[in-house]
């Protein structure tokens, strides 16, 4: 088993290229992460996320989705903002973009920086696999064994260094690396994240019900959001981070250095009434190289008419008006909506 002296040796590098923190773990689950995932799928609470049911056996079990692996590094990388993630909240006229989405896609920027440390390890003669996001593997349980943090109430990993703002990556490897220490629950008797949550998302604690998650219902959600989440949503246009933003673990937090991640201007408090008027053309410039690109002009546009629905200011009921017709038919519901409850129809 390779030993103390490569794992510092690989921590340095990760350090260098901006991971803010580092753990190493055998690739392998307990069984109640397999149970916890099929209670989550049983329910339906992955919504109509059909991929999460899909190669359930990998995601519980890394050996499954490579047989080879012995290891596991899992990374965190921070994008803790310098400003108050909630401040939006309180403006009605402008749309509210969650803090990971106002600028460059972060999976772009770790899977660059993830290769980058795979190939030091791959030097050594080593099989390399890297993952972010995107895979069927479960990061979060993979992180809190690897001792970088412990799944809070809010189902994240919270880390009492970088608080709930980490990414996740991981490199599985063939080398066989000896286990950091799991990480413990360090959530108490705080309830924050759960009594915050505009939808009330979370059936239990360490819990969540996907359907009800404003972060599902504005990226994931293709169609009309349900009418009984659309109040809450308020002007939360992309994504959702109210449980995270109030996790009194952030108070450690340093503010995450990558610029490439740090908030754009223009998507820092964008007027709804301008993301209103965008057309497929001028939606795909203003998010190029953005994670919010990927739902597209349509599912944008529906966000934006319920915020707009939301604001109770009267100067947007000619935006609405427009947008009831739409040439999408979501889009357009969504903006027929809008008018009505600005005219207090509903
Ligand atoms: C699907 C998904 C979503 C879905 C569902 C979220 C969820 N909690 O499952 C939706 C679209 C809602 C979502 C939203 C967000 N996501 Co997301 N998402 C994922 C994804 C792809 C899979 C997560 C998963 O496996 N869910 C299935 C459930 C069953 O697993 P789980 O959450 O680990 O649930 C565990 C607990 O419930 C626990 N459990 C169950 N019962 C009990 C009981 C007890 C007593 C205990 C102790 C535990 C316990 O066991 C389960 C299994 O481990 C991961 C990336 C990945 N490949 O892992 C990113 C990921 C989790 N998302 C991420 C982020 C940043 C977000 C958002 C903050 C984005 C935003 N600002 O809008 C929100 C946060 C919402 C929230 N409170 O979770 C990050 C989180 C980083 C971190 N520090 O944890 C990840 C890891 C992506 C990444 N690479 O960085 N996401
Ligand atoms: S992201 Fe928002 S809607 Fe989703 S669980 Fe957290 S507070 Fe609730
Ligand atoms: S807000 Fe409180 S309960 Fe929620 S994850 Fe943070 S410490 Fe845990």
């Amino acid at each position: 088993m390779a030993g103390a002296d490569l794992k510092a040796q690989i921590a340095s590098k990760a350090a260098e290229l901006g991971f803010a923190a580092i753990g190493f773990t055998r690739a392998a689950l307990p069984p109640e992460r397999l149970a916890y995932l099929q209670e989550f799928l049983s329910a339906g609470q992955h919504g109509a996320m059909g991929w999460m049911a899909e190669r359930v056996d990998q995601r519980a079990h890394p050996q499954a989705l490579w047989p080879e692996a012995l290891s596991v590094i899992s990374l965190g990388f921070s994008y803790a903002p310098d400003y108050d993630a909630l401040e939006n909240l309180a403006r009605p006229e402008v749309g509210n973009i969650s803090v990971y989405a106002r600028n460059r896609d972060y999976h772009d920027i770790i899977k660059g920086k993830l290769k980058h440390l795979a190939q030091f390890i791959a030097a050594r003669g080593e099989g390399v696999k890297v993952f972010v996001d995107t895979a069927p593997v479960m990061e979060k349980p993979l992180a809190e064994q690897a001792g970088l943090g412990w799944q809070g109430k809010h189902t994240n990993l919270v880390s009492r260094v970088h608080g709930s703002w980490l990414f996740l990556g991981e490199i599985f490897t063939t080398l066989a690396l000896a286990p950091d220490a799991p990480e413990r629950d360090h959530c108490g008797s705080c309830t924050a994240c759960q009594t915050a949550c505009p939808t009330q998302a979370f059936p239990a604690p360490y819990k969540l019900d996907a359907r009800r998650c404003i972060s599902y219902l504005t990226i994931e959600h293709a169609g009309p959001i349900p009418e009984e989440f659309r109040s809450a949503i308020g002007n939360r246009i992309y994504g959702c981070d109210d449980c995270l933003a109030v996790c009194p673990w952030n108070k450690f937090a340093q503010a995450g250095r990558e610029q490439k991640l740090a908030a754009r201007e223009d998507l820092t408090a964008p007027l709804l009434a301008a993301l209103a008027m965008l057309d497929d053309a001028a939606f795909r410039q203003t998010f190029s190289g953005s994670p919010v690109k990927r739902i597209g002009r349509n599912r944008f546009v529906r966000n934006v008419a319920i915020a707009i629905g939301n604001s109770a200011d009267p100067a947007l009921r000619p935006v609405a008006q427009s947008l009831a017709s739409d040439g999408d038919a979501v889009v357009a519901e969504a903006g027929a909506w809008a008018g009505r409850r600005l005219n207090g129809k509903t």
